[in-house]
């Protein structure tokens, strides 16, 4: 097979795009450089450095901030601040969005989760960055809530990385979604997964099924469901739950399923954030042919209120997103 680099993958498109000015794929090529930063860290974590471990500092989220997270957030942040095509960025490790001074900006916004998952870095479970690139839509120079707070249907693009057995970047800028491996030796991305396509159905939910007694009923009555034997319609199914989001969700990506994080009585609109989360998978997932809900509405129809706002996700196939609306939908 012939071995198509991200960047020419990405150059092919640009020149295949009316009017492309060549900024999303500089922006882009940005992004790679310090998905390749951050690999090398994560990959060379525990030896020598001292990489690993808590900074000892609380995030926003009230999340413990590892050296990983801290590192992964500069190096994001520095080469995509200053690119000069990044007019803000909003992380989940950051309280208030970094807005570029007006000279050195450009035309979009960078949303990110820089390292999700990072409880688990010292377990070697794979972790991820996840980030999302938007248009700024307000005139003039000044950075507003019109450009910080977009739904997630206004994604010029969306995409993550994957910090496992190998790294792969996985992306889409609405013409389908494209998985690129690195070949460590080389330190380039090569293209491995073409036009992913997520199955219509799948065999696996995943789901913290420690946090059952908080469930709404519905909730309750669905995973129940999914547990029951009945040939006919493919159960019961199958859990899987690796407690990082990246990797659960490229698992259900590529064999189907579906995954889950709903509200419950404690945190009615559950754990993980609308931007820097539910909304870049929920683009990705739509574009590879599958859907995205909050349980009541799809996750792309949603208008964020505020940066950091939560909400309940269930995210995967086709076949088993509509069954959380048979048994939660109001
Ligand atoms: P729980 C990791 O902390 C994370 O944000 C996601 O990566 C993951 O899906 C979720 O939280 C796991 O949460 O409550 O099951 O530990």
């Amino acid at each position: 097979m012939e071995r198509i680099t991200l960047i020419q993958h990405l150059r092919r498109r640009q020149n295949m795009a009316e009017g492309a000015t060549g900024e999303f794929t500089s922006l882009m090529m940005e992004i790679l450089v310090a998905a390749k930063f951050v690999s090398l860290q994560v990959n060379n974590a525990g030896l020598g450095e001292d990489i690993l471990g808590l900074t000892g500092r609380v995030n926003i989220q009230g999340e413990e901030v590892q050296k990983l997270d801290e590192y992964a957030n500069e190096i994001f942040t520095k080469l995509l601040g200053n690119s000069g095509l990044i007019c803000a960025i909003t992380s989940e490790e950051y309280d208030k969005p970094v807005i570029i001074p007006p000279d050195q900006a450009g035309k979009y916004v960078f949303t990110m989760d820089p390292l999700d998952g990072s409880s688990n870095i010292d377990v070697n479970v794979s972790i991820g960055t996840i980030f999302s690139i938007y248009r700024k839509q307000s005139p003039g120079n000044e950075v507003t809530d019109d450009d910080l707070l977009q739904k997630g249907s206004q994604q010029v693009a969306s995409g993550y990385i994957v910090y496992g057995s190998s790294t792969m970047f996985v992306y889409t800028s609405g013409e389908g979604v494209h998985g690129f491996t690195l070949d460590p030796s080389l330190g380039e991305f090569f293209l491995s997964h073409s036009d992913i396509k997520i199955p219509e159905s799948g065999t696996t939910y995943s789901i913290n099924e420690g946090n059952i007694e908080t469930w709404e009923e519905p909730q309750k009555n669905l995973v129940d469901y999914m547990k029951e034997t009945d040939k006919e319609t493919q159960r019961p199914y199958k859990l899987r739950y690796i407690g990082s989001l990246v990797s659960d969700f490229h698992r259900t990506l590529l064999k189907g399923g579906i995954f889950m994080y709903p509200g419950d009585q404690k945190n009615p609109q559950g754990k993980l954030r609308y931007a820097f989360e539910a909304a870049p998978l929920a683009f990705i997932v739509e574009h590879a042919g599958g859907k995205a809900t909050n349980g009541q509405t799809r996750i792309l129809d949603i208008q964020p209120s505020e940066i950091h706002q939560r909400t309940p996700l269930f995210i995967g196939s086709t076949r088993e997103v509509d069954l959380v609306d048979r048994f939660l939908k109001k």
